[in-house]
């Protein structure tokens, strides 16, 4: 009993996704009795959510990550995802348009969500996706992108920035579309791909 009313998604939240997502109504749907499978309370905690990752990640050290990625889903901040933040989630990630994935990606940057990005937010990311990199395959880094200082650094100068200035979302969107690179540093490259490019340079 009572549970008639959590099995039926809500026709606010439907309403809401089909305006911002490309997500029909039959897929919200459906998505939502699967989500209800895998999540019964209709919540997926931080430690379930770092759980996912470290499934993707086995041979790093993804927590730190996953962390930060679900600060920057968990929009109403209550420590938990619910089916609304989940699929503004997946769409984001998979079709989401580019303004609005660089928008997401500010919002993971900005780790105090004070509106702008310091270099030590920079940082902090870049760290904690080098720990979801393999230590073998860190070897294979390029010199001077090894460390997540030096990449840090490099981000910081793209963006023509001192060290204690700060990045507007703004300034920032505008930064990386103009400039590939710095998405490239700032997201978690795959070590076969590091491998395949590194073969493509010495070729
Ligand atoms: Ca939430
Ligand atoms: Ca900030």
């Amino acid at each position: 009993m009572g549970n008639s009313k959590s099995s039926v998604l809500s026709k606010e939240i439907l309403e809401d996704l089909k305006l911002n997502t490309k997500y029909s109504e039959a897929e919200l749907c459906t998505w939502y009795q699967s989500f209800l499978k895998e999540c019964p309370c209709g919540r997926i905690s931080k430690e379930r959510f770092e759980g996912i990752y470290a499934g993707f990640f086995p041979d790093g050290d993804s927590t730190d990550y996953a962390r930060h990625v679900f600060r920057s889903f968990d929009t109403n901040a209550d420590g938990t995802l619910d089916f609304k933040e989940y699929i503004v989630a997946l769409h984001l990630t998979s079709s989401g348009k580019t303004t609005r994935k660089l928008e997401w990606a500010f919002s993971l940057y900005d780790i105090d969500g004070n509106g702008t990005i310091s270099k030590n937010e920079v940082h902090d990311i870049i760290k904690s996706i080098f720990n979801m990199i393999p230590v073998e395959d860190q070897k294979h880094l390029p010199e001077e992108e090894n460390t997540p200082e030096k990449r840090a650094n490099k981000i910081w100068k793209y963006f023509g920035k001192e060290e204690n200035d700060k990045i507007k979302e703004g300034e920032f969107i505008q930064g990386v579309i103009d400039n590939k690179d710095i998405l490239r540093l700032m997201q978690y490259d795959k070590p076969q791909k590091i491998k395949d490019k590194l073969k493509e340079k010495k070729q």
